[in-house]
């Protein structure tokens, strides 16, 4: 079949997921075509130019995002938010005018709200999880004339009733095809600065309370093997031109193996390939850990402290202490790594004094690529016991609260203080905040 794949986001960053899927229906004996939105200047004549010269026999949208904070020190609080669903209904009104093919709808950002977002677009059918198997196997139901209702994750809207299958994670992510990087021109990609993604495993054994991964892509890891990601370095690298690559997935030095195992075959490729991690975790971050990094050709890597509060680091279940978030900036500062560090604040229990205990620690750091800051805890989905606690406490009243976006912030933290917080932040050197609002017209 002739698939077209649109991907919708509009904020900058490698269309990785759609890259897989479209290499996984590529595999499958499909003709696929890309049309990624972020570089469209104007997306009504170009995405109906690729329809009406493509003419696809199927449109697969991936939505990415639902909204996003954008750091505009012009906007209020410093911040600027953008609800990006209307982007992605405009996306599927022209989609609609210039074909009455059938439309499917995925990706991260549907995951949580399928229900709301079918609703949203008009639109009847989904599939909610990866797509590397359950995509093809809905274009081989479509093409037989079956039944795609019973497609693993998918969710269905048919005279008034909605199903929702579970999803069903890829078991050896090594047999699927590559992200299709030879599907897509790069030069845009480049000029705006973006790197290419892929990712090394999936899965996350901790279970922090504001975080849905471990729910989202289960608590056991699916590994790639290093030969594979080398593999698939190779093949972003001859496509894309670029000698740098970023590694996406979550805690890249969990479990702690694998990164070495991944960092070693990258060292011993040698072709003077470089990566960067925007998410180590605070633990067994080494000095003989941050030298395999070094030699392996580390770029760039992140911290994710989230708090040095000893007292919020057990009430996040981060599953590690202030010590070792000191052990693991002590190791990087001894190291030539350019990394910055992150921090969450504003999570049930975060008051004036976990922030200042926070800051303490830091205060003994100099951090090269500095310090990003997010103030308010993103409320997406039930997946994150922080949303049970919030609609217990009756911080989170409505159902559809998600959907229109919702920020969580402890209510430990008094107004005047949040009102000095973002500047006394920005003054210290390297820091840079994101504040997210707890609602649109939220202000201090
Ligand atoms: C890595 C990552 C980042 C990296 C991006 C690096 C990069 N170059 O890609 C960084 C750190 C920059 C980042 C930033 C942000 N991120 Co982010 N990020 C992720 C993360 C962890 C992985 C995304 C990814 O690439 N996965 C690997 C690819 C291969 O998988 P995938 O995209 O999910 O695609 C698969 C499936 O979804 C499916 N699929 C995809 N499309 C389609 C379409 C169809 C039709 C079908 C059937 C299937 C399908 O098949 C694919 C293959 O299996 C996700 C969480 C997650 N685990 O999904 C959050 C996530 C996407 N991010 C999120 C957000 C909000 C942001 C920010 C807006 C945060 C902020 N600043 O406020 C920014 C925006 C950045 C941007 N410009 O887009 C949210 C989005 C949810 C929402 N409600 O909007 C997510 C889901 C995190 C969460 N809360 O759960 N992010």
């Amino acid at each position: 079949m002739k698939v077209l794949i649109v991907s919708t986001n509009s904020l900058p960053a490698a269309p990785s997921g759609p890259l897989y899927l479209a290499g996984a229906a590529r595999q499958a004996g499909h003709e696929v075509r890309i049309f990624d939105c972020l570089h469209a200047s104007d997306l009504d004549a170009q995405l109906t130019e690729r329809i009406r010269g493509f003419q696809p026999e199927v449109v697969a949208i991936s939505i990415r995002l639902v909204f996003g904070d954008e750091i505009d020190l012009d906007a209020p609080l410093g911040t600027k938010h953008t609800d990006l669903r209307p982007r992605v209904k405009a996306v599927v009104e022209l989609v609609r005018k210039n074909t009455d093919v059938p439309i499917i709808v995925g990706g991260p950002g549907f995951n949580y709200y399928a229900r709301d977002w079918l609703a949203y677009l008009g639109l009847d059918y989904g599939i909610r999880g990866e797509g590397e198997k359950a995509f093809p196997l809905f274009l081989e139901r479509l093409a037989a004339g079956g039944d795609s209702r019973t497609v693993p994750g998918c969710v269905a809207r048919r005279n008034g009733d909605f199903i929702a299958l579970a999803p069903q994670p890829v078991a050896d992510l090594d047999s699927q095809a590559l992200p299709a990087y030879d599907l897509l021109d790069w030069q845009p990609y480049a000029l705006k600065r973006i790197t290419p993604a892929i990712f090394t495993k999936r899965g996350c054994a901790y279970h922090c309370t504001y975080c849905p991964y471990s729910k989202l892509e289960g608590k056991r890891y699916r590994l790639k093997s290093p030969q594979r990601v080398l593999a698939e370095a190779r093949h972003t690298r001859a496509h894309t031109g670029s000698t740098r690559i970023m590694l996406c997935d979550n805690n890249f030095n969990a479990p702690r193996q694998h990164a070495e195992a991944i960092c070693r075959a990258l060292r011993d490729e040698g072709d003077g390939l470089q990566w960067g991690s925007g998410d180590l975790r605070p633990s067994g971050v080494t000095d003989d850990f941050c030298r395999l990094m070094e030699d392996s050709g580390c770029f760039y890597a992140n911290l994710a402290i989230e708090s040095a509060s000893e007292g919020m680091l057990v009430r996040m279940k981060r599953g590690y202490t202030a010590a070792q978030v000191r052990a693991s900036l002590d190791a990087l500062s001894r190291s030539t790594i350019p990394f910055s560090a992150s921090l969450m604040i504003g999570a049930p229990g975060e008051s004036p004094q976990t922030i200042a205990e926070t800051l303490r620690l830091l205060d003994d750091y100099a951090i090269p690529n500095g310090v990003w800051v997010t103030i308010g805890v993103y409320l997406w989905t039930d997946y994150q016991d922080l949303v049970g606690e919030a609609r217990r406490t009756g911080y989170l009243r409505d159902e559809g609260d998600l959907f229109r976006g919702a920020v969580y912030l402890s209510p430990e933290l008094p107004r005047s203080y949040l009102r000095e917080l973002p500047e006394m932040l920005r003054a210290r050197p390297g820091f840079t905040v994101q504040f997210n609002k707890p609602s649109k017209g939220w202000d201090l």
